[in-house]
């Protein structure tokens, strides 16, 4: 396969309730997409970066212009290509994988659009739907909480995160649990909040049951969270620190980690995903398919993901209405706290692109050899 061209897209994107994390608060989602044009057709793909550069160093500023600087480039003067020559054809360019995994969507969406393969069957999914959980954010008091949480047992998920941060976790999480009972998925997500200190603090939460407790410590503290982990029954996850391959096997073997939440975004891509999805399983290690707040085009892509074999705990592949009123593909609807994985060629999905048009926050750009 040839790309001819690359246009970028940069969608606004109002969510139906500001989303709070121990760094910030979000009330649109600012999306970088990428539409791949190639002499065997079209393929589309999802930045998952934030507007700001607070949940990992990569932000969509920063993304759109290494691909437009960087990536782009090496893509446009490749002769003949495929999703898995991308690792080695991006390799000069160092980190930046949520660019780096953008385009590897569109290059995979294109690839197997043109062959009639669903990603499902491609990425190696052995199940056509997939449990869902619903990631919940900080909520100004515990009584909104409870009724956002309350909103969500009603519509069917199958486990509950909680995001949490110094000063809003015991108490929100006990309430929470005496809410939904104790045979509900419970997890929290802290996105590096403590610090080491807070061991003997986070330990008050073993009393609730919790499926997981999610990145409490820094991405690059490790060894922290090798010591959380030694001293507390609930498992610990890792989110934020797992980059690729070898910094899960590394953490597993250190036993930082019992459980990883896998974000393609995060790693790179898809088949980074998949690596880390096979080092784990070869591990006994569960994984589940973290969320981005993404629109259609990444969520639909993050189903199929989750349908392989290692996903056993629910993800944060969410409905599209726990998101956005108006999603850019057809929507994304739970059905017995499930959700249907895509079986058309690539992604699947239709892009809604007069929507792209009418919530773009600036005129798309192309990018030609
Ligand atoms: O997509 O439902 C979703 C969001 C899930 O909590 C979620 N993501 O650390 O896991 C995480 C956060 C990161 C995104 S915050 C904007
Ligand atoms: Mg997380």
């Amino acid at each position: 396969m040839r790309v001819e061209s690359i246009t970028l897209h940069r969608v606004g994107m109002p969510l139906v309730r500001p989303f709070e994390t121990s760094f910030g608060r979000e009330t649109e989602r600012d999306v970088l997409l990428v539409e791949l044009h190639t002499d065997s057709g079209v393929g589309w793909g999802e930045c998952v970066a934030g507007a700001a550069p607070n949940y990992s160093s990569e932000y969509v500023d920063g993304c759109a212009q290494v691909i437009e600087r960087h990536l782009a480039p090496l893509l446009l003067s490749a002769t003949a290509v495929q999703a898995r020559d991308l690792t080695g054809l991006f390799a000069p360019v160092v980190g930046h994988r949520m660019a780096k995994a953008a385009l590897e969507a569109a290059v995979l969406d294109a690839e197997l659009r043109a062959s009639g393969i669903s990603m499902a069957t491609f990425l190696g999914a052995e199940r056509t739907e997939v449990e869902c959980g619903v990631s919940v954010g900080i909520s100004p008091t515990i009584d909104e909480l409870l009724t956002e949480v309350q909103g969500y047992v009603n519509a069917g998920y199958r486990r509950i995160k909680l995001k949490v941060k110094p000063g809003w976790d015991i108490e929100p999480v006990r309430r929470v649990r005496e809410l939904i009972g104790a045979d509900l998925g419970l997890q929290v997500d802290a996105n590096t909040a403590y610090t080491r200190d807070d061991i003997a603090h986070l330990g008050q939460l073993d009393e609730f049951d919790l499926l997981l407790i999610e990145q409490p410590f820094d991405e690059e503290d490790i060894a922290s969270h090798v010591e959380l982990a030694r001293v507390i029954s609930t498992p610990v996850c890792l989110d934020e620190s797992i980059v690729s391959v070898g910094i899960a096997i590394d953490a597993i073997e250190r036993g930082a980690t019992s459980i990883i939440n896998i974000k393609p975004g995060r790693v790179g891509g898809y088949l980074p995903a998949v690596a880390i999805h096979d080092a784990c399983v070869g591990r006994g290690v569960p994984v589940w398919c973290g969320g981005m707040l993404e629109t259609g085009i990444g969520r639909a892509m993050n189903v199929a993901l989750a349908a392989l074999p290692g996903f056993t705990l629910p993800g944060d592949t969410s409905a599209s209405d726990r998101y956005y009123r108006e999603d850019l593909t057809e929507p994304f609807v739970l059905s017995k706290g499930r959700l249907a994985v895509p079986t058309g060629p690539g992604s699947g999905i239709t892009v809604r692109t007069d929507l792209v048009q009418q919530l773009a926050l600036m005129r798309p750009r192309t990018l030609r050899p």
